[in-house]
């Protein structure tokens, strides 16, 4: 089936958002996977969300695309939203709270005039943005896993979009009304460009977590959800997005995000339901799992006027 119009009408130019995916990051899935380009070696671990990875990059193969537009929580900027703004970054990437299951060495490229574009067009909607120029600059984890999970061929360029601490500094809604915005200029910039992008909100969903590490990380007979209540929320989310609730998830996005202790509060998930149009058609959840007690789904939606997925 293919979409009819949506929200936020397409402005043209021949560039689409071909999918948009809720893409974790927990570094023990990269860990866990064992390429490499990172250090520690793992027996195995957190299965049913590598497999959904996985069943997301079968899906994704099938699909032209020239770019990957991912927004991620540990990208944090106090003033404003910043846009890597250099052609090549080299570099390790260590995760501060797990720096034994992630020492990434990374090497990618970024599609600076996509990047810019974006910069542009938000800045034109009146918010506050900035071009990240320092070739010094180490890209976050965040960034680094969403990418590598969703395509580990790295021979595809990316833009890397910071979030802020609107979240904190002043409230849920607040960091959300400028997120939409942000979603509304990527999807403008992307159309106009001509190119076609997979979008990647780089977020957990409920992320409470423990405290104590098993001795053996990859030892399934710890991991198990937080608690039931977070379980409970990252289920209505979940079964918000298969019925195609695009505006009911972000209406209840302030609440889910404070009760659960959610990682959407970097306003990843709020920019690509904003880019996306708001959605009404079912997202295909490829894996929900849990990662030291943290709540976390690889989602896949149809982007804008394309076919959706069976
Ligand atoms: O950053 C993370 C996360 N979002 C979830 C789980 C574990 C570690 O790191
Ligand atoms: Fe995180």
């Amino acid at each position: 089936m293919v979409q009819g119009p949506q929200k936020n009408g397409s402005v043209g130019g021949g560039g689409q958002i071909v999918a948009g995916v809720l893409a974790p990051h927990p570094p023990h899935l990269v860990y866990a996977e064992n390429p490499p380009q990172n250090e520690p070696r793992a027996e195995c671990g957190w299965e049913v969300l590598r497999w959904g990875y996985e069943r997301l990059r079968k899906s994704l193969a099938r699909k032209d695309f020239d770019v990957l537009v991912v927004h991620s929580p540990h990208w944090r900027t106090m003033t404003g939203t910043h846009f890597l703004g250099v052609d090549y970054f080299k570099g390790l990437s260590v995760d501060p709270v797990f720096p034994n299951l992630f020492r990434f060495h990374y090497d990618l490229k970024v599609d600076v005039d996509l990047s810019r574009a974006i910069h542009d067009e938000a800045q034109v909607m009146g918010l506050d943005t900035q071009m990240m120029t320092n070739p010094d600059f180490r890209v976050d984890y965040g960034t680094i896993i969403s990418c590598h999970l969703t395509h580990p061929e790295w021979n595809k360029p990316i833009v890397a979009i910071s979030s802020q601490g609107l979240a904190r500094y002043f409230s849920n809604d607040v960091m959300q009304a400028v997120m939409v915005k942000l979603g509304q200029a990527t999807r403008k910039a992307i159309e106009q460009s001509g190119k076609k992008a997979v979008l990647l909100a780089s977020n957990s969903l409920s992320h409470r977590h423990f405290v104590v590490e098993p001795e053996l990380p990859e030892d399934m007979s710890y991991e198990h959800i937080q608690n039931h209540s977070q379980y409970l929320w990252d289920m209505k989310i979940l079964d918000l997005m298969k019925r195609g609730k695009g505006r009911e998830i972000l209406d209840l996005l302030p609440d889910f995000t404070e009760q659960a202790v959610a990682e959407t509060d970097g306003g990843s998930l709020t920019w690509l339901l904003s880019a996306l149009g708001e959605p009404t058609h079912p997202a295909e959840v490829h894996a929900y799992g849990s990662v030291i007690g943290t709540g976390n789904a690889v989602v896949e939606w149809a982007g804008p006027g394309q076919e959706v997925l069976s």
